[in-house]
């Protein structure tokens, strides 16, 4: 029997409030609105961004369902939706692209002004939810939501992908592999030959240093305090790996010593931390180097450093989402997955059924995890 134009009852992991676990409950998924799309989802990875909102470091608005990096299934559709159809494999876009705002029209922009990023409402965009939880609102969070085994999206944050793709092996590219791969190739546009260095080889740096290699860089310094990182690091393609504990000095004198005092053409901080945004910066050659902060910091925190680390030439920038334009690049990506042109595999160190979505944190919170995947 069709579900489309009824609510839908399902479960999903719902967030009451912070630093408590999740409740699996059963809430009602409203029918799409004209230019919207519900998506059964079927697998689903647990970011860093949906533990910010676990620690309370990122504010939104509660009850919420988290998730945000995900493949589902296109279950019905609302008026005037063209670009997908009941039945197609998707992948929810965290990061919208309506096509339409000044920095989707502008080639080298991708953050739409339709993003729920930088103001988070939770909200569609006619200030409404599809979610409720006995006749209570629930708040979705950045367009996306995919702790749910149903979730409604605006067609803006929805795209089509190679039917045959894993879900459980694709979904990183709705989020982690995406924001750190684009970081190399799109943000940095590292060259060839060039040489990188990476601070924090989690799940979003490891995708750096992969893009980092796609690129042709010849040197991939990789850096994190953890060194149990530092195998996979360089199965995906660092050349070297750096532990800042092991010096007396600075890290980013170390990568100086370790290049002949020039330091690195581009270098990356994918940890979130002020110290360690100005490290990567000083790390890069002073006159041409350039340096990408990947990583958000908590929010109350600013960054005091000394002008001259820029006046001498180097370029410091922020990327969102790698750069990458979402609606038109996730399936180029899952279209290069299938095509082997990159491993997605070694970033998945877990899957797990939906209902241990709260072991599935616990196993991020102890360091254990690179992508923790949940599966319906
Ligand atoms: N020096 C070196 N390494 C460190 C340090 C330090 N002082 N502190 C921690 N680390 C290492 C850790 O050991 C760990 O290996 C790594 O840094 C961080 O990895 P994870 O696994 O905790 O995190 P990731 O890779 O999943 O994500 C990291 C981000 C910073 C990218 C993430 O938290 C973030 O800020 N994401 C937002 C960026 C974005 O655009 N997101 C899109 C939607 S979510
Ligand atoms: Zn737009
Ligand atoms: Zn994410």
């Amino acid at each position: 029997m069709s579900t489309a134009g009824k609510v839908i009852k399902c479960k999903a992991a719902v967030l009451w409030e912070p630093k408590k676990p999740f409740s699996i409950v059963e809430i009602e998924v409203a029918p799409p609105k004209a230019h919207e799309v519900r998506v059964k989802i079927l697998a689903t990875g647990i970011c860093g961004s949906d533990d910010h909102i676990v620690s309370g470091s990122l504010k939104v608005n509660f009850p919420i369902i988290p998730g945000h990096e995900a493949v589902g299934v296109v279950e019905s559709i609302g008026e005037g939706v063209t670009c997908v159809k009941p039945g197609d494999k998707v992948i929810p876009l965290c990061l919208p692209q309506c096509g339409k705002c000044i920095p989707c029209k502008n080639p080298e922009g991708n953050l739409c002004k339709k993003n729920d990023f930088v103001e988070i409402k939770g909200l569609m965009y006619d200030g409404t939810s599809r979610f409720s939880y006995k006749g209570k609102l629930v708040h979705s969070f950045i367009s996306s939501s995919t702790f749910t085994e149903y979730t409604v999206l605006h067609e803006d944050s929805v795209t089509k992908i190679d039917p045959a793709a894993p879900p459980e092996k694709v979904c990183p590219i709705g989020c982690a592999f995406s924001t750190g791969y684009g970081a190399a190739i799109k943000s940095a546009k590292v060259k060839p030959g060039s040489s990188c260095a990476v601070f924090g080889l989690g799940g979003v740096g490891l995708s750096v240093v992969m893009g980092c290699k796609a690129a042709g860089a010849s040197r991939i310094i990789g850096i994190d305090i953890n060194k149990d990182k530092f195998p996979l690091a360089k199965e995906l393609g660092a050349t070297e790996c750096v532990n800042p504990l092991d010096f007396k000095k600075p890290i980013n004198e170390v990568v100086l010593d370790m290049t002949d005092g020039e330091g690195v053409d581009y270098s990356f901080e994918v940890i979130g931390r002020t110290d360690t945004m100005i490290a990567a910066l000083a790390s890069c050659n002073l006159n041409y180097g350039t340096s990408v902060v990947v990583g958000v910091a908590p929010s109350a925190s600013e960054i005091t450093f000394s002008p001259s680390l820029l006046f001498t030439g180097r370029t410091w920038k922020g990327s969102v989402f790698g750069g990458l334009k979402s609606k038109d690049d996730v399936p180029k990506l899952v279209s290069e997955f299938m095509a082997k042109k990159f491993v997605l595999d070694p970033l998945i160190s877990h899957v797990l059924p939906f209902d241990q979505i709260n072991e599935g944190f616990e196993l991020l919170h102890k360091g254990k995890s690179i992508r923790c995947v949940l599966v319906f």
